[in-house]
């Protein structure tokens, strides 16, 4: 069953490789939309921080590039969205779906997305831009060894993510080689025309 309390809310999935610039994009929009921007790698993060049992398993997955158990990131995803339904104006779920399996449990289990938000960059821009970030963001997965597995793990997992919601109509592509204000601007065009 759905959830009662997010009828009728605005849900987008924002996909897209690492350090496609979801995160980035996500601030730009919460700035000029005001949505509540949820981030699965923000919420696994803050798990893992919190010395709770749950987070504990995390840090080693994380490390290795792959992909977390589905349960995990869904029950963490739920319990924040629940906690904002009531306040907040639309989602966006930063970096979920990672595999098809997330998004139809996702959209049975919560509710139906109304768009996929998803960047195209390519690995090596991806690469450089992860690289960049390592110097200060001190993020255990920002180094060239894990950042060459979570390449291979979006390949793997997330493209064949693209292309189901791609065939389903509900993919709105983002070339997001350039830089970030270029990018907002292709973004912002896209959620005018969804009257968002
Ligand atoms: P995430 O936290 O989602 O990490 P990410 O893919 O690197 O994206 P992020 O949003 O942080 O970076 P952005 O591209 O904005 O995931 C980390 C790990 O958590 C995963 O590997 C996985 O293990 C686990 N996980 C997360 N979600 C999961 C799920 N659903 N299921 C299972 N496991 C999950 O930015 C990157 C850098 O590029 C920044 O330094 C930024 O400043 C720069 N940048 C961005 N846009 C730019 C531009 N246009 N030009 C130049 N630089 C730019």
């Amino acid at each position: 069953a759905q959830v009662e309390a997010l009828k009728g809310v605005p849900i987008v999935f924002v996909i897209g490789g690492p350090g496609s610039g979801k995160g980035t994009q996500c601030e730009k929009i919460v700035r000029k939309y005001g949505f509540t921007h949820l981030s699965s790698g923000d919420l696994l993060r803050a798990e893992v921080a919190s010395g709770s049992e749950r987070g504990k398993q995390l840090t080693s997955i994380m490390e290795s590039g792959a992909l977390v158990p589905l349960d995990t990131v869904l029950g963490l995803m739920k319990e924040a969205m629940l906690a904002y339904a009531p306040v907040s104006k639309g989602f966006l779920i930063d970096g979920y779906p990672r595999e098809l399996e997330q998004g139809t449990r996702f959209e049975n289990e919560v509710a139906p997305a109304k768009f996929v938000l998803c960047f195209d960059v390519s690995d090596e821009t991806m690469t450089q831009r992860l690289l960049g970030r390592a110097a200060t963001s001190g993020r255990a997965d920002d180094n060239a060894e894990t950042i060459k597995k979570r390449l291979v793990t979006f390949h793997d997992l997330t493209k064949p993510v693209i292309d189901h919601y791609t065939a389903k109509g509900k993919v709105k592509l983002v070339k997001a080689e350039g830089s970030a204000d270029d990018v907002f601007d292709m973004v912002d065009d896209i959620f005018k025309k969804e009257n968002i």
